[in-house]
């Protein structure tokens, strides 16, 4: 009946919310799953490792669908002295992004679906020769306790909608994306006492995941150019910026 289901699909397929959750909890449900999972593949055959640079390790496959690329993208990075809570806040916060974002003209939330879960509207820069894009998704907080003992896993995801605030207005192309920023806290030599952690004990893993459709044609040597230059630069900038907010304030657990 419809007070046990969460969720009943309308006719035409679309999600109504019942009991409070929001239309998209479903989807955003599913895949955050999705990502749990995918993390802990083994990187194995077809993955090349594009760049190195310190803790920092960028991976992609090589993918094409109908002739665009569609390079899946993995990164791993340690990052000394902030928590996965922190990176992610810095990350999920449209406060903070456009003073680490360098790839966007604007941003701006076009709706709330709940505390943690909320639409974004992004025009991006414009790559030449190509069109501009523009970006319409679902960006999704969540922390994840996996055992008493352990830190929590935090996770945000970012994942392609449309919206009737943002159609598609050519020749605007729209990106398609399918991101996950996933990190663990590690605490090192941790003091009997947990209020004595420091900055100096804590250290962040992070997992960065993309899947991202240019949403149409653009020459594959110029995409892979631009991702191999792009995310690398990103990962730099948005990691120091956390560093530098956080350096001097309590930490985040
Ligand atoms: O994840 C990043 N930023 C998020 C917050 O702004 C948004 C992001 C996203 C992107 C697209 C659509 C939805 C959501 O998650 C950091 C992104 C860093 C981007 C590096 C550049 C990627 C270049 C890919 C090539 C695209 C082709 C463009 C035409 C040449």
């Amino acid at each position: 009946t419809i007070n046990e289901a969460t969720f009943a699909a309308t006719s035409n397929g679309e999600n109504i919310s019942v009991k409070g959750k929001h239309r998209l909890a479903n989807d955003v449900e599913r895949v955050v799953q999705e990502h749990l999972t995918y993390v802990r593949e083994e990187m194995c055959d077809g993955w090349d490792l594009i760049h190195e640079e310190g803790e920092m390790k960028v991976y992609r496959r090589e993918v094409e669908e109908n002739g665009i690329v569609v390079d899946p993208l993995k990164i791993f990075h340690a990052i000394q002295g902030v928590t996965g809570h922190e990176i992610c806040h810095y990350f999920w916060e449209y406060q903070h992004r456009m003073e680490w974002e360098t790839t966007l003209d604007s941003t701006k939330i076009i709706e709330a679906l709940d505390q943690d879960t909320v639409i974004f509207f992004q025009m991006h820069k414009r790559v030449w020769p190509t069109a501009q894009r523009d970006s319409c998704f679902w960006s999704h907080i969540r922390c994840i306790s996996n055992s008493e003992e352990d830190q929590p896993t935090w996770l945000v995801v970012n994942y392609t909608t449309p919206h009737p605030l943002a159609p598609i207005k050519p020749p605007q192309v729209r990106l398609i994306a399918n991101v996950a920023m996933i990190c663990e806290t590690i605490i090192n030599e941790p003091p009997l006492n947990p209020k004595d952690i420091k900055r100096e004990n804590i250290q962040c893993k992070l997992a960065y995941v993309a899947f991202v459709n240019p949403g149409g044609w653009v020459p594959s040597a110029a995409v892979r150019n631009v991702a191999k230059r792009e995310y690398p630069r990103f990962l730099r900038r948005f990691t120091s910026y956390v560093i530098e907010q956080t350096r001097d304030k309590p930490i985040l657990f």
